[in-house]
């Protein structure tokens, strides 16, 4: 049994039998999204002024739409809405992503979705670990956008020997993390105790240590190659780099950030405001310039210098989003496709210009939500309506297809809510923490072949796991108004 002040309940899951008290995946990952989030808000005070910003926001934004406040609650998202947020890390090697991806696998996370970053002359590729079943998701629905180096992109031979030497020199896990790792996968999950020092074992990996392991001379040779490679070589682990709340209202959000005393970059990435959200829009607040305390042999010359030993490195930052609803291959293509053109005019440095010029663009992207389904740009679950149970009560029989059953009120489409990342979007955050300087195009094709084999399985395609929740809940409507499948 669970000590008397442990958070976690055992779950009620028969089939695993050691140990019989198994805490469920979903509470190790909201205990661990919950401890994370209050070690970052210690490490970054900005962040929770952030949080208290977003909370003030959602709040005032559903006191004002009741409709909003109604859907949200049918679809479930009411409850995890404060809980809500994705997190972001960067490794070094195939190593330490692979055990990462064993950490995740205990939390009911998994990879979803290839990014390439490299065409952004950002030096890394990457992958989001998020829960993937509807009753996961709504419990809480954690992500952690995860990236992985790429060495071979460091063009100096010594140097890219120099850093993945360092790399090979560190251990990210506590032996005790180890330990629990291996421990959770022979019994299929942990018990109580267990599980509470899995997460604050594995705390310690996310964990911000101003101590460099390197020397300031060999900081500044992986910095000048690229800030990023500095970033995750440099240091003990890979160091959260921000966590990021869901708000309802990003445009309420970015215009407040100053009333906050925080500084918002320039524009809202991804799509415009729209009646119907699509996908994600994000804004961040710049990096943090920290102190840092390099390793004692830096070189001699730097002594006149004062305190040898002192810098500051910039990587930790602040960002919020808003999530729409997951688009199909069709209209992701349309969404691409009309960001793209939006691009081709000179970027707009503020934001309701950049606003105005992207709602222009975006005209041509239907903001009706049966338009929208009817074209099939974007998932829906299928629900029966409350008129359509009145009428089962009733004893009238529902015949037809989707769309005849929607236009006839048996069925409520609500939108599937988009849990993935946009990779100009994720390129247009990193380019916002490197400064102008730092526009290296990359000729390295993307490589997931590579990832995968480094990350040690294949990642799932999103695009599945949307269209497999849509058809569940088809089957399951259908089934329930005693039809055939479609
Ligand atoms: C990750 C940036 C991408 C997002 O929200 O698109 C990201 C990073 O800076 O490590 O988090
Ligand atoms: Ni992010």
């Amino acid at each position: 049994m669970a000590p008397p002040d442990s958070p976690f309940r055992p779950a009620d899951s028969p089939d695993v039998p050691v140990p019989s008290s198994r805490v469920s995946p979903d509470e190790i990952r909201g205990a661990f999204s919950h401890a994370m989030s209050e070690m970052y808000r210690q490490e970054v005070p900005q962040y929770g002024t952030l949080l208290e910003l977003v909370a003030d926001i959602n709040r005032r934004t559903l006191d004002a739409d009741p409709t909003l406040l109604q859907r949200l609650d049918a679809e479930g998202e009411l409850s995890r809405l404060d809980v809500e947020r994705h997190g972001a890390i960067r490794v070094g090697t195939a190593e330490e992503l692979s055990t990462l991806r064993r950490v995740f696998a205990l939390m009911g996370m998994v990879p979803v979705s290839y990014y390439d970053l490299s065409e952004a002359g950002v030096p890394v590729h990457s992958t989001a670990f998020r829960p993937v079943d509807d009753e996961a998701l709504k419990r809480n629905p954690f992500r952690v956008f995860t990236s992985l180096l790429r060495l071979e992109l460091i063009e100096d031979d010594a140097l890219r020997r120099q850093a993945a030497s360092i790399l090979a020199r560190r251990d990210i896990f506590t032996p005790g993390a180890r330990e629990l790792i291996a421990l959770g996968e022979r019994q299929g999950g942990f018990a109580p105790d267990q599980a509470e020092r899995f997460v604050t074992e594995i705390l310690e990996t996310f964990r911000w240590h101003r101590d460099a392991t390197v020397d300031e001379t060999t900081y500044r040779a992986l910095h000048d190659a690229h800030r990023l490679i500095a970033d995750v070589v440099c240091f003990r682990g890979p160091h959260i780099n921000h966590l990021t709340p869901r708000t309802l209202d990003i445009d309420a959000a970015q215009a407040a950030m100053p009333d906050y005393g925080i500084t918002p970059k320039a524009v809202i990435e991804g799509p415009p405001q729209r009646r119907w959200p699509i996908l994600l829009r994000q804004t961040s607040f710049k990096a943090l310039e920290e102190p840092v305390r390099f390793a004692a042999d830096a070189p001699a010359e730097d002594a006149s210098e004062g305190n040898p030993h002192q810098g500051s490195h910039t990587a930790r930052f602040g960002e919020i989003e808003q999530r729409g609803m997951a688009l199909t291959p069709e209209g992701r293509a349309r969404y691409d496709a009309l960001l793209s053109r939006s691009r081709q005019a000179p970027a707009a440095s503020d934001n309701l210009a950049h606003q105005r010029h992207l709602s222009q663009v975006f005209v041509e992207f239907p903001d009706d939500i049966e338009s929208i389904r009817r074209e099939g740009l974007a998932y829906f679950h299928y629900r029966i309506s409350d008129e359509g149970r009145q009428r089962l009560a009733r004893g009238d029989v529902a015949a037809g297809d989707v769309d005849t059953l929607v236009i006839e009120g048996w069925v409520d489409a609500l939108p599937i809510t988009y849990e993935d990342f946009l990779p100009v979007s994720a390129a247009g955050i990193f380019q916002s923490n490197l400064g102008d300087a730092q526009h290296q195009a990359y000729a390295e094709q993307s490589n997931q072949a590579a990832f995968e084999l480094a990350l040690g399985r294949p990642v799932v395609d999103e695009f599945t796991l949307y269209a497999q929740s849509q058809a569940d809940s088809l089957a399951r409507v259908r089934h329930q108004l005693g039809l055939a499948d479609d």
